[in-house]
């Protein structure tokens, strides 16, 4: 492999640090990922599933304190407290260093260092970028050969010696008191220590494509989302792509993967949870899912709710802290109506009725390729066009299910505005409502108020600006009950939007946030849907909306002169629309 010499001198003083037994380059090669595995079925880092029914496929039980992203040790180290922006976690880059320092001090010793080159986004794209992460976990680099292109692929793709985001990442002692996710934007430099899970270690996807990457965008001009991306088949042919934001656990993989209800429409899957989008030459909007590999939650992934996904598991996947049968098939809540008879919960304990069986934030991770609804497209190195962003919460009241932004900007201050319930993507209290702007809260890697203006900016570059939709799956009727059914239904609600980007649909309620869809513009045929059912789904009401904009001065007021002023000029007249 030809490699740089900034990268090796930089394992070189990490390996000082760190000492390990030895470090270990790899090279992607489908050889390397087998003898990982091997190595990890011996050790007992990995169980092997029913090879008859899961081939290829293991079980990793996390240590159980480390089951979730830990927002309250993550950081972003910038140099000014201001950069990180109130939003963030933030530490001094010199503190930062000397504490993690410490925990990383002959962290690796006898240990292997495997320094992992990967490439974010498809091979000979000018929107990919190159990291260099260096782990001790060998559970972590077969993740990073699912989740990233790795090897010479990464090294090739680099236009200059320093061209590469730097990850370290150790297990550390795996204690929670010693666990830290640090973030360096200014040095494009990653710090992981303690953690061994999920976005807290696989640092490609939240450190690098997000937290870093946002940073990184707003310095080149484009955009780094936390959006899945999908293409939208109609009866005619035409694919309308589409990019949605949603947060942590409320869908995102199903929506990207959704089997079609509606005949003569179909959706095509490019990515299930980022979207790196760059304005064209043409003013066109455009985007790549800069990961190869999906990391989904596993609890109610089941036929009904996502049956791409219960097939494209069945082989050549990685499950964590999910349950096993006695006949050694992996299992969660949700999978089948009733538990099997004599399962192994995800701590690898005889299963109590009570408790759950698989955490609720298991996981799957399996190559994209292997999605039975992979979009032809989905590695093209232009990117798709996209003519839609959807911004999505869990909400169990005031948001409708669906509409539409008035222009671009209304969109941007809709997307700011959005606020969901917390789920067991993160460690903490699940269920309380949090301001969550674009479902970035926790990945955006500098200040949110400039973020904000970022988003403002790009209209002027945009030919033709996606529309800017909202939508709200989640919301329930008085008695607790969801108010439209979700999963492959949601499709309707795509049709819709599809018909809207194309000057269609033109039966809408103009509110004062924005055009909501009439009961008789969305397809409803063979649901069992009243009319008034549907009218509470939509419905948009002053009261409770005057009430749940309250609290956005206050939360607006903390990024002080950074807010830009056409935001809060939007809440302003929002409330003014409204009789406020
Ligand atoms: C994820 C997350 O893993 O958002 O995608 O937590
Ligand atoms: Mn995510």
């Amino acid at each position: 492999m030809r490699v740089s010499h900034v990268a090796e001198q930089w394992v070189e003083q990490t390996a000082g640090l760190t000492k390990p037994a030895r470090v270990l380059w790899c090279d992607g090669s489908k050889a390397e990922y087998d003898r990982l595995i091997q190595a990890m079925l011996q050790d007992g880092t990995l169980l092997p599933l029913n090879p008859n029914t899961y081939p290829d496929c293991y079980l990793h039980r996390s240590h159980p304190s480390d089951v979730a992203r830990t927002e309250q040790l993550t950081f972003i180290c910038a140099r000014q407290k201001e950069d990180a922006g109130p939003t963030n976690n933030w530490m001094a880059p010199a503190e930062a260093k000397t504490r993690a320092g410490g925990y990383l001090r002959g962290a690796m010793r006898e240990r292997t260092m495997y320094v992992i080159p990967y490439l974010m986004g498809p091979a000979g794209s000018t929107m990919s970028r190159v990291g260099i992460m260096v782990t001790d976990s060998p559970y972590v680099v077969a993740s990073m050969h699912v989740m990233t292109r790795v090897g010479q692929v990464a090294l090739s793709a680099m236009r200059g010696d320093d061209d590469f985001i730097a990850g370290v990442h150790s297990l550390g002692d795996l204690s929670p008191d010693r666990r830290l996710v640090l973030h360096f934007p200014e040095e494009k430099l990653i710090w992981s220590v303690g953690s061994g899970y999920g976005g807290n270690a696989l640092l490609g996807k939240k450190c690098h494509a997000l937290r870093l990457g946002s940073a990184q965008a707003r310095q080149e001009g484009w955009l780094a989302e936390h959006m899945l991306i999908i293409g939208v088949e109609d009866p005619e042919g035409r694919v309308t792509y589409l990019a949605a934001a949603m947060p942590s656990a409320s869908g995102k993989t199903n929506l990207a993967m959704v089997e079609s209800r509606l005949p003569g429409w179909r959706v095509w899957t490019v990515g299930d949870d980022i979207a790196w989008m760059h304005v064209d030459a043409h003013g066109q909007l455009r985007a790549i899912n800069p990961e190869s590999g999906f990391f989904g939650v596993a609890p109610n992934t089941s036929p009904k709710t996502n049956p791409n996904a219960t097939r494209m598991v069945r082989s050549n996947t990685i499950f964590t802290n999910v349950a096993l049968t006695p006949s050694g098939d992996p299992w969660w809540e949700g999978l089948t109506p009733e538990p099997p008879a004599g399962l192994v919960d995800w701590l690898g304990q005889p299963w109590k009725p009570g408790t759950p069986a698989a955490h609720p934030n298991s996981r799957f991770t399996v190559p994209v390729q292997q999605c039975p609804s992979v979009s032809p497209n989905w590695e093209d190195p232009q990117g798709v066009p996209i003519s839609g962003l959807v911004f999505g919460s869990r909400r169990t009241s005031v948001i409708p299910l669906v509409f539409e932004g008035f222009d671009w900007t209304h969109g941007v201050f809709l997307g700011s505005a959005m606020s969901t319930e917390t789920t067991a993507a993160i460690t903490g209290k699940v269920g309380v409502v949090r301001r969550d702007p674009m479902a970035m809260l926790p990945f955006c890697g500098y200040n949110m108020g400039d973020y904000f203006a970022h988003w403002l900016s790009l209209q002027q570059r945009l030919t033709r600006p996606p529309r800017l939709f909202r939508v709200n799956w989640f919301r329930r009727d008085a008695d607790g009950k969801f108010l439209w059914p979700g999963y492959g239904e949601n499709v309707r609600v795509l049709k819709w939007m599809v018909e809207r980007i194309h000057g269609g649909a033109p039966e809408v309620d103009e509110t004062p946030i924005g055009f909501i869809p009439q009961p008789s513009a969305l397809d409803t045929d063979g649901l069992a849907l009243s009319t008034a059912h549907l009218r509470e789904a939509l419905r948009c009401d002053a009261g409770e909306w005057l009430q749940a904009l309250g609290d956005l001065d206050e939360f607006y007021g903390q990024f002080g002169p950074r807010l830009p002023q056409p935001i809060a000029r939007q809440l302003r007249e929002t409330r003014k629309k409204f009789g406020g």
